[in-house]
């Protein structure tokens, strides 16, 4: 996944001005780790409100190897592939009563309502009143803050205080077909309160939600109505980390009914699983995120999407995580390979293409005669694509065999890579590519092993 010099350069000033990213692989963000994904959409587009984890700066004084969150980005895309970064849409320290020294702006929302689009943030609130003793000195709370916007991506203008009558994190918001916002919010349990119409306020007292597991943390509330059902879905500890739950009922504010398993905990170990589910153009995706860009420390995290299926009466599917992810790839982008859909069960290993990077992204190393991997949803578009190309580095000598659809599909060329000592692009004559979306799948058909960044077809 090699990342050209204009990308080198966008990352050199990310967070100052507005860049596109193009993943449609995961996880979705490259250049910088995000968590809890809040995905929506506005005027036709998806927006993805996620929070921000970042390496703890030399003055963050907070829990050592602890979530560390400064700010939001929000990041949007008109076709699952191309994500558009908006740069940063809030701060710690441009929020009036938060603490700007707590790195601790957890997981959002934002809907619109009205003609505004309200932003939901959880954050560590300044210290209020007298200490408990010099040595005890008041523990710092979680409050929930808004901030306002006209537009779906900022400026969002925060309210000079949090939400009175709320404490907690995570929140979401509900608005119900009559109008009505009903903001769910986590500490320990779950809560639900509904919101005033001016969006800022809670109507009454938060009430718990009942009939939840009464053991393991449970967190991270999305609430949606599909069909006349109320979903709330959560992460949960069941075992030792979170996986994805949910419950249904006939009402927004419950009772709700434990009804099954979203998301099994991640393979990699990730504790946490903060997620949302859109529907877009027909399909349900799930955001979710994992921690792809950082194996050895899950509170660096990535977010991710994968399709999401209802059965014929409502309940939910367990969704199959993937490298591959959802969005369609165009056959003449650097086709990473290393986002699989399927790999032999011998002979294929994926690494960072560089250790001490690994934004910079993975390859893939074939190291056994027939090993290959497949990859699926590559748009040819009008077919008649002239040449493949590789990017690879081998040893020796090697070829690479890329077949259409599926192992013994038809030939659509074949790569010779020589020894290299470093990285090269290869190139073949390509057989008749023909036009849509098809899956592709490479094959080491003989030498030795190869290294490959990407396959495309030009
Ligand atoms: O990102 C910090 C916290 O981790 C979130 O608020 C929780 O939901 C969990 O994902």
């Amino acid at each position: 996944m090699k990342k050209s010099l204009g990308y080198l350069l966008i990352l050199g000033v990310a967070g100052l001005m507005k860049t596109s990213t193009a993943f449609a692989t995961n996880p979705l963000i490259m250049d910088q780790f995000t968590a809890d994904p809040t995905a929506r959409i506005f005027n036709g587009k998806i927006y993805v409100y996620p929070s921000h984890d970042i390496k703890a700066p030399p003055e963050y004084k907070g829990k050592p190897d602890w979530f560390v969150m400064e700010d939001y980005h929000v990041f949007s895309s008109s076709n699952l592939t191309d994500w558009k970064d908006h740069g940063k849409i809030l701060s710690q320290t441009t929020v009036d009563w938060t603490d700007p020294t707590a790195y601790a702006m957890w997981a959002p929302d934002c809907v619109f309502k009205d003609g505004k689009y309200y932003f939901y943030f959880p954050a560590i609130a300044k210290p209020e009143g007298k200490a408990e003793s010099a040595t005890e000195p008041k523990r710092p709370e979680f409050r929930i803050g808004v901030a306002v916007s006209d537009t779906p991506y900022g400026p969002f203008k925060p309210l000079p205080n949090y939400i009175q009558g709320v404490k907690g994190i995570d929140p979401n918001v509900l608005i119900d077909k009559d109008g009505t916002a009903y903001l769910y919010y986590s500490q320990g349990k779950i809560f639900v309160a509904k919101l005033k119409p001016n969006m800022t306020e809670i109507d009454g007292e938060p009430i718990t939600i009942d009939n939840l597991p009464t053991k393991g943390l449970l967190e991270g509330p999305f609430a949606f109505e599909r069909k006349g059902t109320y979903y709330l879905t959560y992460p949960h500890v069941e075992n030792k980390i979170e996986r994805l739950e949910y419950a249904t009922s006939s009402s927004p504010m419950g009772p709700f009914k434990q009804t099954g398993v979203i998301l099994d905990e991640s393979e990699s170990g990730c504790w946490t699983v903060h997620h949302s589910i859109l529907d877009w153009k027909g399909e349900s995706y799930l955001f979710y995120h994992d921690r792809d860009l950082s194996p050895n420390f899950d509170k660096n995290r990535s977010i991710r999407a994968d399709k999401l299926f209802f059965n014929a009466d409502g309940t939910i599917q367990k969704v199959k995580p993937t490298l591959r992810g959802v969005g369609l790839v165009n056959a003449k982008s650097e086709i990473q390979i290393d986002r699989y859909s399927e790999k032999s069960a011998e002979g294929v290993a994926i690494s960072f293409l560089d250790q001490n990077n690994p934004h910079a992204g993975w390859k893939t190393t074939f190291g056994a005669a027939k090993s290959w991997v497949r990859f699926n949803e590559v748009d040819f578009g009008r077919g008649s694509q002239k040449s493949i190309k590789v990017r690879a580095k081998t040893n020796a000598s090697s070829t690479l065999e890329i077949h259409l659809d599926k192992q013994d599909g038809p030939l659509l060329g074949s790569v010779k890579i020589d020894d290299a000592a470093d990285w090269k692009i290869s190139s073949a004559t390509a057989k008749k590519i023909p036009k849509g979306v098809h899956d592709i799948v490479v094959t080491q058909a003989g030498g030795e092993a190869v290294d490959v960044d990407w396959v495309s077809f030009k």
